[in-house]
């Protein structure tokens, strides 16, 4: 296991390390192999107290922050994205200690993250209003502001990205952050804040208080001087903190909750292809992400290859520690584990388990890449969000049945379709109910961020011309390798 320095456990308010008030530490732990990587301040209401107060006040009308042009707004997140650059390594390997993700994966996600910073970074100095030919001798024009104090309440399945996806746009606009970050996943969210302050924001402008979501979380959601909520997580907190924000000052809020998204497959496709789609769209990230192609619908026509095909990929993905060349790392905690595991007991009697369906050591949260095949529309695991390595394969005959099927869940996250038929592509894209829609592919960005060997196996020496001695061998891709780039 890779030995990953820990240099941030405390609360980061007003530029500042700080104890929490009430001194109270939780622990964070090691989803690999169950232990107490460190502990962390535990900030609760008067935590986020102060650190609302230090973004109110950095978001007052003549502080340096809210004098500061656009511009130099943009500036400021560019030299964000290029720390985030500097220190991916290190920030990668934290995040498989506290997340287990492989770290090959969390190394695309920052490098990925470090983009969305430098997209955010243009935007700052882009945002327009309009004007407006009113009746009359007057001059009528909108004029952006920023919204104020945002209250961000993180997920642990993509640490940086949320981190990131939640601050970039707020910061771009002018906006002041208090950002809680899930209680499974504080590292990164810390070590991320100390390069917000190396890049030079001023105090204020960006705090992060780990802590639970009832007390921190909550504290968040219902103080009256936070202007926004941004929360990405369960349908049930989502629920929670849209009445917490009607409750007390109607703060703009927005969702990004739970997932049941259909992948259909019609008799066309070439199955070897789509089952590997289907494959990577449910088992990405060990199956904790919120748009995971959990309900596989495959045409009768293919059905029963494509079954043979989705067992044998699920058997051969290699699953481990996360630290070396795996695809899949352990569960984030004891917790979602066990939801796990019953949902894979509950589907055991009541379909057909073609793969895995166990734990994989007995250390850790891993779990077997787990295949039910002859899944039905009213059980269990075809209704309800799994949150884990679980894909659910049904079987359809016409168009019409899968449309209806596919749009009947509660959830409308994503969903995909794989056809070599352009029409058919267009109209289940119209008729499905869903905020993105894939064709022939599947949550395409994560991908292609992995570091693989070469085809071949084959390595080739760099030299360092200072002494002409061999630094280090460098995977040596050839005609296979620059297939699979294109
Ligand atoms: O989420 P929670 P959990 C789904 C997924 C998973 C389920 C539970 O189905 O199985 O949610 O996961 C904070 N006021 N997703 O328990 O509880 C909490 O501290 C304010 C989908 O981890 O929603 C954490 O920071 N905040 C999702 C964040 O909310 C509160 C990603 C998420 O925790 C709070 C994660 C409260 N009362 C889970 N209670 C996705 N869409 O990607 C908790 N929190």
């Amino acid at each position: 296991m890779a030995k990953v320095d820990i240099k941030y456990t405390k609360l980061f308010i007003n530029n500042e390390w700080v104890d929490a008030v009430s001194k109270k530490t939780f622990p964070t732990i090691n989803p690999q192999d169950e232990s107490v990587i460190v502990q962390v301040a535990e900030g609760d209401k008067a935590d986020i107290d102060l650190a609302v107060q230090a973004a109110k006040k950095a978001f007052h009308r003549y502080s340096e922050w809210r004098t500061l042009d656009a511009s130099q707004r943009g500036r400021l997140l560019l030299k964000l994205a290029d720390l985030m650059d500097r220190d991916a390594k290190y920030l990668s390997e934290l995040e498989t200690l506290d997340n287990g993700k492989p770290v090959t994966q969390a190394y695309g996600e920052i490098i990925w993250a470090a983009g969305i910073v430098r997209y955010y970074a243009g935007k700052a100095d882009k945002i327009l209003g309009s004007t407006i030919p009113a009746d009359g001798d007057v001059l009528s024009f909108t004029l952006k502001e920023p919204v104020g104090v945002c209250g961000s309440i993180l997920p642990w399945n993509y640490p940086v990205p949320m981190f990131i996806w939640k601050i970039a746009p707020a910061l771009a606009a002018g906006c002041t952050l208090v950002v809680k970050p899930a209680e499974q996943t504080p590292l990164t969210a810390l070590a991320l804040a100390a390069l917000v302050k190396e890049a030079g924001f001023p105090a204020g402008v960006v705090n992060v208080v780990p802590g639970y979501g009832p007390t921190a979380g909550g504290a968040l959601t219902h103080h009256p001087d936070v202007d926004k909520v941004a929360f990405t997580g369960s349908t049930e907190v989502g629920r929670i903190i849209m009445n917490a924000a009607a409750a007390v000052n109607l703060k703009r809020v927005t969702l990004e909750l739970g997932g049941k998204s259909p992948l259909v497959i019609f008799n066309d496709a070439d199955v070897d292809k789509a089952a590997d789609i289907a494959h990577r769209a449910a088992f990405a990230n060990a199956g904790q992400c919120c748009v995971a192609a959990t309900r596989t619908y495959v045409q009768a026509g293919i059905y029963d290859k494509f079954v043979a095909k989705a067992a044998e990929i699920a058997q051969k993905r290699k699953v481990g520690n996360p630290y070396e060349e795996v695809e899949q790392g352990p569960q984030i905690d004891k917790e979602m584990y066990d939801k796990v595991m019953s949902y894979i007991e509950s589907g055991k009697k009541q379909a057909r388990c073609v793969a895995g369906g166990n734990r994989v050591g007995s250390k850790g949260f891993f779990i077997q890449p787990t295949v039910f095949a002859d899944v039905t529309d009213d059980m269990k695991i075809s209704r309800e969000e799994i949150f884990g390595p679980v894909q659910s394969i049904h079987k359809f005959d016409s168009f019409e049945e899968v449309v209806d099927r596919a749009n009947d869940s509660n959830y409308g996250l994503g969903a995909g379709v794989v056809t070599n038929d352009v029409n058919i592509a267009l109209a289940f894209i119209r008729h499905v109910r869903a905020g993105s829609v894939w064709v022939n592919t599947y949550e395409h960005l994560f991908i292609n961020n992995e570091w693989v060997d070469a085809v071949s196996k084959k390595t080739f020496p760099t030299i360092n011309p200072q002494d002409e001695s061999v630094i280090v061998q460098v995977a040596e891709g050839d005609k296979a390798d620059v297939d699979l780039a294109v």
